[in-house]
């Protein structure tokens, strides 16, 4: 099943209509590469948009993964600008209320697909890889270090929409924290699942390691809560991908939900290997690859040669 539209369709139906109806208003010229047929000057994709495709920060692994695929796909001319996850999103919402063509490097799960209407570009390559898994990872030791916090890090699971309805919750305006408490709320039978038989403990402290990528802020503002109901007490520290990997294999952090994989953090896995604990799979499913809006009339990587 198509997760994108799963979410979508159950997560933010309201949000889906207005989009929906965004959509509608669009003129089929604004493409980005004007038909040939129609007389007017012909403008490639990469002229409208400089050869710049929109990335994040610089360690994510969509990162490298679109350095690949620059080469790969011989898209010479091509860059990748980096930023970070909010710049990359102001930049599409720009470039989306003007009907002008970008090109992001895009993730699901992720609430701009509730706000825009957006497509992948095809990557016949594999470039991308396919369906990635989010992993929970934890340093050595914290399994005797902190048992509890362990076992509830290791039971950690949810979907895409209860992931998606925080992260669209956080963007239309309600504090990370607040947004996190109102699913940790309406959501104790989830929750339950994860504590039951655990026992709580009193003040423990834990270092939860996080990058500021929507998925992410969302899952960790998640489990803060859940910790701390159990007892803990209960650290976020932000930072940028090498340093998460790297604090997670030397100690200083004690675990991070934020590893995705098989594809994505694989050069930072294979870098640490034996230096972690792997917990499992908080979510199936999800997805990274270049990111364009419906009304661009490209369909694939490979278009981008043109
Ligand atoms: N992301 C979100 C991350 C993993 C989670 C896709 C931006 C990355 O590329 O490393």
């Amino acid at each position: 099943m198509n997760k994108t539209k799963k979410f979508l369709g159950l997560g933010a139906a309201a949000l889906l209509a207005i989009g929906l109806a965004a959509c509608a208003d669009k003129d089929d010229d604004s493409t980005g590469k004007k038909d040939e047929a129609s007389g007017g000057s012909t403008t490639s994709v990469g002229e409208a948009v400089d050869y710049k495709i929109t990335g994040i920060d610089p360690g994510a692994g969509i990162m490298e993964a679109t350095d690949k695929a620059i080469e790969e796909y011989g898209l010479d001319k091509w860059t990748v600008t980096t930023g970070s996850g909010a710049a990359m999103t102001a930049a599409l919402k720009k470039a989306y209320d003007k009907e002008e063509p970008i090109i992001v490097t895009g993730w699901t799960p992720h609430w701009k697909f509730a706000k825009f209407d957006l497509k992948y570009l095809d990557d016949p390559k594999g470039v991308y890889g396919g369906e990635e898994q989010i992993h929970t990872i934890a340093r050595k030791g914290l399994k005797e270090d902190l048992p509890e916090a362990y076992e509830i890090l290791s039971n950690f699971h949810w979907t895409e929409d209860d992931m998606g309805s925080v992260m669209v919750a956080i963007q239309d305006g309600t504090k990370e924290a607040d947004a996190a408490r109102d699913w940790v709320d309406a959501n104790a039978d989830k929750i339950s699942e994860w504590t039951e038989g655990v026992d709580s403990v009193d003040g423990d402290k834990i270092n939860l390691a996080y990058v500021a990528w929507d998925s992410e802020i969302a899952s960790h503002n998640v489990i803060k809560l859940v910790l701390e109901d159990m007892g803990y007490n209960v650290t976020l520290t932000q930072v940028e991908a090498g340093p998460l990997w790297t604090a997670i294999a030397d100690g200083s952090a004690d675990a991070t939900l934020a590893a995705w994989l098989p594809v994505t953090h694989k050069t930072y896995a294979d870098k640490f290997e034996g230096k972690f604990d792997d917990l499992g799979i908080s979510m199936e499913g999800v997805k990274i690859g270049l990111v364009v809006p419906a009304y661009m009339d490209i369909n694939s990587i490979e278009d981008l040669k043109e």
